[in-house]
């Protein structure tokens, strides 16, 4: 993207661009200049594209598993080629440096080859009955026509998290981008147009979550839901979902510990903590916005991650460690919290602030922060979102284990340890989605299954193979032969 060019994005609604009259513009968050105009979509452009999905999905089901397959194989193969175009429109929309933006996209990659095979891999099974006459098994079939509403932290993987498991299982689609990444949606709707998914089988619709968001969710003809973002919207997504009973995925927020004992490598547990607290700035659900040290290391542990945090690179370069966050309002939202935190008597061991450097004051940039503070403390229960991590100070491995469970989210959780037992009590005993030894809060794959319990979400899980049991449900047949004799 040429520098100072404004990208008009547009809806995606049966084959055909889109556009409404209202619309809305999206500054870059590197300096504050405009980059994007993209539809204010109301509940007019969200029925079209819903309704568009649902005459599509019939002719999408009959092409069965294995041409569906094929067009999403399609798909990443043009994503691939692809590649720099679709990392440019991602830092252009979050400012994140080039090496994670094209990261980004090799994910998505990754995963569109992934569902591509699970199209030969939609198992059912046969059982056995007590009626001889009677031959049964179970097939997965698709859901219907599927409401993906993401986030903005990492918009290429969460399109592919949720779309090509829809799309593989039967499903039509109508996604609602973060209206904080227009750009990266815009070219992800063309890929899916080129592989094949046209005609109304993929839809997109831009906009405020409130509104074309809200809209999306409460259509009675949109039978699966899956949500990506905050816990709080996350709440009123559930609440609209419920009172139709929609199919419904929530992957939600988190408040990620990692534990650091006696025995750990303290170099490496030092380097896992500053990458799961700032990498993309601090903006995944996964993120590492606790650290839990016991006494004995305490101090040891506190000096390696500040010299390290220190010398983390938050800025506007295309190679910094990484880079602002997605819009003005989030910037403030973490800078008031780390404020309050200090008020209430938190202290700041690095960072706490915008920077304000000729390069990035224009941005909505945070230093990489580390508070110090007490366990109780309301920000060890709050997401900030940001590039910010609270490290506490606890007497042994069974009092980090227990803060790190008190928590309202249960999303990843780490244990840094070279004790076995420790280690296998922890993978027992942590209450979260994923637990990870001696390694970063993050790190998901995309064959993996990914979700938490209690604020991070409800139980559903994507992408891996269990993401089809979001997008597709069971039906069991029963066949009565006139045989009265087994097979
Ligand atoms: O979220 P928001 P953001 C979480 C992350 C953090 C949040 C940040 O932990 O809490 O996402 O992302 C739409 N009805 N995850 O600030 O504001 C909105 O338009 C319908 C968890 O973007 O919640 C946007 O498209 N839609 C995740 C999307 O929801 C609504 C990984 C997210 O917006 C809506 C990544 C409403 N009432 C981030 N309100 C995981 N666990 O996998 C907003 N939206």
């Amino acid at each position: 993207m040429a520098s100072g060019e404004v990208k008009v994005a547009t809806n995606l609604i049966g084959g055909v661009r889109t556009s409404p009259n209202r619309t809305l513009e999206r500054v870059s968050p590197l300096d504050g200049v405009p980059v994007a105009r993209l539809p204010r979509s109301e509940a007019d452009e969200v029925d079209a594209a819903v309704r568009a999905a649902r005459l599509a999905q019939p002719g999408w089901r009959r092409l069965g598993p294995v041409a569906r397959a094929a067009v999403i194989r399609r798909a990443g193969e043009l994503l691939a080629t692809r590649r720099e175009d679709l990392a440019a429109a991602t830092r252009a929309e979050t400012g994140k440096p080039l090496r994670d933006a094209l990261g980004e996209v090799d994910a998505a990659v990754e995963q569109a080859h992934f569902m591509a095979g699970e199209g030969r891999r939609l198992y059912g099974r046969t059982m056995t009955s007590a009626s001889v006459s009677k031959r049964v098994y179970s097939v997965r079939v698709p859901v219907g026509v599927a409401g993906l509403i993401v986030a903005s932290n990492t918009p290429l993987p969460n399109y592919a998290w949720k779309t090509f498991p829809a799309l593989v299982s039967g499903n039509a689609v109508v996604l609602k981008p973060s209206e904080d990444t227009p750009l990266s949606a815009d070219l992800f709707g063309e890929i899916l147009l080129e592989a094949g998914a046209g005609g109304g089988v993929f839809n997109i619709v831009h906009g405020l979550g409130p509104e074309a968001g809200q809209s999306l969710v409460a259509h009675p003809f949109v039978d699966v839901v899956s949500f990506t973002g905050g816990s709080e919207a996350g709440r009123r997504v559930a609440a609209v979902a419920g009172e139709r009973l929609a199919k419904l995925c929530l992957e939600l927020g988190g408040k990620n510990p990692l534990l650091v004992c006696e025995d750990a490598d303290l170099e490496k547990a030092a380097d896992a903590a500053v990458a799961s607290a700032f990498s993309n700035s601090g903006q995944r659900c996964a993120a590492g916005s606790r650290l839990l040290v016991v006494d004995a290391v305490y101090e040891r542990f506190r000096g390696l991650l500040v010299d390290r945090t220190a010398r983390f690179r938050v800025s506007s370069s295309p190679d910094a460690d990484a880079g602002p966050v997605v819009n003005e309002r989030q910037m403030k939202t973490v800078l008031d919290a780390v404020q309050a935190a200090v008020d209430r008597g938190a202290r700041v061991l690095v960072g706490g602030h915008r920077l304000t450097s000729p390069g990035e004051a224009s941005g909505w940039f945070i230093a990489p922060t580390v508070l110090e503070t007490d366990v109780g403390d309301p920000i060890s229960r709050t997401e900030l979102f940001g590039p910010v991590t609270v490290l506490h100070r606890v007497a042994d491995f069974d009092d980090a284990l227990a803060a790190a469970n008190d928590s309202p989210f249960g999303l990843t959780a780490a244990v840094f340890t070279n004790d076995l037992n420790k280690a296998m009590v922890f993978t027992e005993e942590a209450s979260a989605g994923m637990v990870v030894v001696n390694g970063p809060t993050f790190g998901s794959e995309p064959h993996m299954p990914f979700g938490g319990m209690r604020g991070s979400g409800n139980g559903m899980r994507e992408p891996g193979t269990e993401s089809l049991d979001v997008y597709c449900d069971w039906r069991v047949v029963s066949i009565n032969v006139a045989s009265n004799e087994a097979l």
